[in-house]
Parts: C-alpha cells; structure tokens; sequence
C-alpha cells in the first residue's frame, strides 16, 4: 500500500475554545498547531484562519501570516487553504486565500445542511466557478464530499474537463446533514470514484478514530483535527492536534502502514514540488 498521508485540520471554523481551549485562533497559536502536527506526523495542514477573538475570516493578511509562518517552520509542508470558509460567506470571500497560489485547496462539491438552520451553499454555478479559478492557477482541488451526490457532481465535471484526472477526494462521514460515519457507507463512497482517484477519510466526532482505522486499512488516507473532533478519546479533550496525529501514527504502525513524508504526499497526489 502506498505511504499513509495525514492531514491535520487544526482549527476549521466553527469550533471554539469554549468547547476545547486548545483550539488556535490567533496567527501564533494557529503556527505553533501546525508545526505540532506536522512534527508528528501530518504532511498536509488544512487551513482556515481567525481573527484573534476566534470570529472564522478568510482575509489575505491572516492567512498569508499563517502560511509563512508555517513554511518557516514545516520546511516541506503541504498548506491547503479552506476554499469552504464558514457558512454565509460569499464566493469571492471563500476564494482569497487562492491568490497565495497554494498547491492544493479544497472544493466543496455540493450544499448540504449543517446543524440547525444553517446551509453550507455550494451550487452547481459556484462549484465550477471555483474549479475552474483552481485550474486556471494550476491548484489542485481536493474534493470535499459530504454526501454521494457530492461525487457524482465531481464526475460529470470530470467529463466536461472542467476537472482533471487523478481526482483527490475526501470523505467526510458524520456531518448530521451529510453521509453517516459507517462502514457500509464509506465503502459505498469509496467503490464510486475512479479508479485512479485518492481520498481520505475524516470521520466527525466520536467517529474520527474508527473511520480512520477503516481508511488506514483500505489504502486511504486519513485527516484528523480540532476541526472534525475535540476529544482523544471518551470525554477526554485532545491538547493538541499533535495527539490525534499521534494516534493515527500510532493505528498505522500497528497496521504496518508507513507514514508519507510531505514530498511523498506530493507524489501521491500527482502535485509539483512547489508552486
Ligand atoms: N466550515 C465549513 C462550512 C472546507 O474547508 O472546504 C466548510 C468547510 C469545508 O470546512
Ligand atoms: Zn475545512
């Protein structure tokens, strides 16, 4: 099997410090995460930014003080900015950190609703919109997938090119609105992509861990973070996103499964060294 990425969510958008105060919010806190994970293991590091109150932004200067900071000290990482943002922001918003030519970001392949009367809109026109910005600055998209139709969506802009073959995909199973965190489902999402496709495998809360020992022991990847789960284990909160990492690691060498180094992720994903 190949080499196992780990990307690492530190901080998303909506979690908060109330829920789990080693949650980052300000540009050091967010830095000092990111190195964290990616010494432990992670060659991916999902990114969104804050404002230092923990109000979710996608504002240039924040994320470009985040990125630089963590290729100061991640040498080799792989930064993928959020093009998701949080829910309510405009496309134009969602779209700034692209403008720091990242190697990869994310592109939300459908709308979806998430938790009590909020919706995470991602229409046909948008989705396209934001792949086609992806291609045009040569950003390979991963595609984030809540729900099977979120795929299907993904093929047929495959077909029309205005995807490109190998898709990177993931999976991500528990979002209350979205595709359930079990087995049967994450092989139903798994036997519907391409067969040169990649993808990892974010399982929400409680879910994190057993959804990544599925995708360890399938030949997919894993993300794990603040982002997707606050806890270690039962009602134990993580100190850092390093400890998920570590755990993951850990599942991973008991399955024999090496971890990817940054540049072996690279590969993998059929990316350039640097942008
Ligand atoms: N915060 C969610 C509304 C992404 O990063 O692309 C969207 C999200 C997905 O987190
Ligand atoms: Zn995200």
């Amino acid at each position: 099997m190949e080499n196992l990425i780990i990307t690492a969510a530190i901080c998303g958008a909506e979690v908060t410090k109330n829920q789990n105060p080693n949650v980052p919010y300000t540009v050091d806190e967010i830095i000092n995460e990111a190195n964290l994970a990616y010494k432990a293991g992670a060659s991916i590091i999902h990114l969104h930014v804050r404002e230092n109150d923990g109000t979710p932004t996608q504002d240039y200067h924040i994320f470009k003080k985040c990125i630089d900071g963590i290729k100061e000290c991640c040498k080799d990482v792989i930064i993928q900015p959020s093009t998701g943002g949080a829910v309510g922001m405009s496309n134009d918003e969602r779209l700034i950190p692209l403008k720091l030519k990242p190697e990869i970001a994310t592109l939300d392949c459908g709308t979806l609703n998430f938790g009590k009367d909020e919706i995470f809109l991602n229409t046909e026109n948008t989705i396209i919109y934001f792949a086609e910005k992806m291609q045009q600055l040569n950003i390979k998209p991963e595609i984030e997938v809540f729900d099977k139709g979120m795929i299907d969506t993904a093929l047929r802009l495959l077909k029309n090119g205005t995807l490109k073959s190998p898709l990177k995909f993931n999976f991500v199973l528990g979002v209350p609105g979205g595709i359930n965190a079990s087995l049967r489902d994450l092989a139903f999402l798994v036997g519907s992509i391409p067969f040169d496709s990649v993808y990892t495998v974010t399982g929400i809360g409680r879910h994190q861990f057993n959804m990544a020992t599925l995708a360890i022991a399938s030949g997919g990847h894993v993300r794990v973070g603040f982002e997707d789960n606050l806890y270690i284990e039962q009602g134990i909160l993580a100190r850092s996103n390093a400890d998920m990492v570590k755990k993951v690691v850990h599942i991973a060498n008991i399955l024999g499964r090496n971890i990817a180094t940054p540049n072996e992720a690279r590969k993998i994903l059929n990316i350039k060294e640097e942008n």
